[in-house]
């Protein structure tokens, strides 16, 4: 097996987020798949490398990496090529707040756990579910529109792939799952569809996984 190896789940977009950085660098790895609508991720033996039971975890020679965020950042700390942060600060603070814009301001609000409790807390319907996490997906794409008109190039920001486009791509592909009209967002859209025509996007692809159902 590679000595990398993510935990992750075929339609966990922050797991998406970790497979677009890996193989944009070319990484080899091997999955373990988690299955989180079966609870999966509470698993005794999951939690013991991943206390706060979600998904991804990676692992590299002995060590283990948690939270998207740290993950693919220590990606692009460890395989520099090709850099997912531009090299002015200034350029790379925004394109961090892109991520974080999703990341941080739009997928908690819709984790599965989050789902589950406004179901079992407040009885909430599946069509009241489906509204908060639209609502949360059109108010987080709203901000990022704005953001890429400014910043946005080919990709989401400039013209070559950076770590906005690891987040937008997932966040986009829920936004289809759900049903949001990508029509309010066009330079987000399209955006995301530079990123997925590019191979190795491509193969991130939840359907390309292998837990894939
Ligand atoms: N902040 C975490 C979020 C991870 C996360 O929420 N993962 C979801 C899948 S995208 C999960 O494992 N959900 C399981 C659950 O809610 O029980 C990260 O970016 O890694």
């Amino acid at each position: 097996m590679s000595d990398t190896i993510l935990h992750g789940y075929w339609r966990s977009s922050a797991s998406y987020r970790v497979r677009i950085a890996l193989n944009v660098k070319q990484v080899d790895f091997a999955q373990v798949t988690h299955d989180l609508p079966a609870g999966d991720q509470r698993a005794p033996a999951y939690l013991a490398i991943a206390p706060h039971g979600l998904v991804p975890t990676l692992e590299h020679g002995g060590a283990t990496y948690l939270e998207s965020p740290a993950i693919i950042e220590w990606i692009d700390a460890t395989w520099p090529e090709p850099p997912l942060l531009p090299a002015a600060a200034g350029d790379a603070a925004m394109v961090r707040a892109m991520a974080a814009l999703i990341a941080c301001d739009v997928h908690p609000l819709n984790n599965l756990r989050v789902l589950t409790r406004l179901r079992s807390q407040f009885d909430a319907s599946n069509a009241q579910v489906k509204d908060w996490i639209t609502h949360w997906i059109g108010e987080g794409l709203f901000a990022l529109e704005q953001l890429i008109a400014r910043h946005g190039g080919r990709f989401a920001f400039g013209d070559a792939i950076t770590l906005a486009d690891c987040y937008l791509v997932p966040q986009i592909y829920n936004a289809e799952r759900y049903g949001v009209d990508l029509a309010n967002f066009p330079r987000a859209h399209a955006a995301a569809e530079a990123a997925r025509a590019l191979p190795a996007v491509a193969a991130a692809h939840p359907e390309k996984q292998p837990d894939f159902q």
